[in-house]
């Protein structure tokens, strides 16, 4: 009976109150998005997809620190590996006229006209990780992100350094695992990679697109051993997730993971420094490990403070890094003049790791 009244009153409401809409003009809570993120900063975060744990890590980071209990109302789009999902969801920001727009560039190229249109409609576009290739950097607001090259030099220079710690004369054949061609990542730790090549005599075996997947890792390495054998001693993975993969098709070859490149192993070095690969650093089988930070949450937090109190805000900003390995023989790294230290990875430091 209770019910029974209840959609009685029910029945006889809804009309009057769509008439009541109607009348003001206003819209309904789902036509315009707007009710539930009232008095909420309203971000659309644009992200490349899903692909590797520092993806992850970095989407975990965003959804912590840009949540409702912050102040934030984040609009999460993830681009599944495509540009056209991107820009399609970068359009949507924009009609939808969000505060800010955070772009996470799955390569460097096709972004001015959409980031015109931002910078038209006054919305500002905060760029993370990757970066974009545009005519005119004004149309974004700010880029944070890492030097890839110098992580790919300091990948190399560890190399060298280690090569003559243990005076190794024979040919150095490097089996090269790329990340996703055309991303900021890819572009500086392959070229870090070719120029210390050329300038160190070091021989380039193959060089395949792993796309930053332990799939695609584990199939280029499977068959850069079935064309290879064993010439190969070293192998540059451009991220955790390929490295994985890649070691899991060495032993599977029955081949041994390590630094002992004298006596058949086959070196792996990686970049991200994730805890599954700082695990793998500590057991071995990764090593050196140069790190990428991917918590750009807080790194956001703060740009969109500043750029709310109308603060300065830089228009390039570095994320600070660290260089990992478990060979004590290796502490630093060297530079034009300038001295980076080699962290050695342990329980502790990987304990503390959030991803
Ligand atoms: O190294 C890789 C990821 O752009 C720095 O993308 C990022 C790279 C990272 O999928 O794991």
């Amino acid at each position: 009976m209770t019910h029974r009244i209840g959609s009685i009153i029910f029945k006889a409401l809804v009309p009057a109150l769509i008439t009541g809409l109607a009348l003001c003009g206003c819209k309904t809570k789902e036509e315009d998005g707007t009710a539930a993120s009232e008095g909420l900063v309203t971000v659309g975060f644009s992200q490349i997809g899903a692909e590797s744990d520092w993806r992850i890590a970095s989407s975990d980071s965003m959804q912590t620190s840009l949540s409702t209990t912050y102040g934030y109302n984040l609009i999460y789009d993830d681009g599944q590996q495509k540009q056209e999902n991107q820009l399609l969801a970068m359009r949507e920001f924009i009609d939808q006229s969000v505060d800010y727009i955070i772009l996470d560039p799955i390569t460097e190229t096709g972004w001015d006209a959409t980031l015109r249109e931002a910078y038209d409609e006054g919305i500002p576009v905060i760029i993370i990780d990757r970066r974009v290739d545009t005519l005119d950097d004004s149309v974004y607001t700010v880029w944070a992100g890492s030097d890839f090259l110098l992580e790919g030099r300091r990948a190399c220079r560890w190399l060298k350094e280690y090569l003559e710690h243990i005076s190794f004369d024979d040919d150095v054949n490097i089996i090269h695992i790329s990340g996703t061609t055309g991303s900021s990542a890819q572009i500086g730790r392959t070229k870090a990679l070719k120029s210390a090549a050329k300038k160190f005599g070091w021989n380039i075996l193959m060089s395949e697109d792993g796309d930053f997947v332990q799939a695609k890792g584990r199939e280029i390495m499977e068959k850069a051993l079935e064309e290879y054998g064993d010439k190969i001693n070293v192998v540059y993975c451009e991220n955790d997730s390929e490295a994985i993969g890649a070691i899991e098709a060495i032993e599977q070859s029955g081949r041994r993971v390590g630094s002992d490149i004298k006596s058949g192993e086959i070196m792996i070095l990686s970049f991200d420094a994730t805890r599954q690969g700082l695990l793998l650093t500590l057991n071995g089988k990764i090593s050196v490990n140069t790190e990428c930070n991917p918590e750009y949450g807080p790194v956001c937090v703060d740009i969109i403070g500043k750029l709310k109190n109308a603060s300065r805000v830089e228009h390039e900003i570095y994320m600070e890094e660290s260089q990992f390995s478990a060979i004590e023989d290796i502490t630093e790294v060297e530079i034009d003049g300038e001295i980076y230290p080699v962290t050695m990875v342990d329980r502790e430091l990987i304990d503390s790791r959030n991803y």
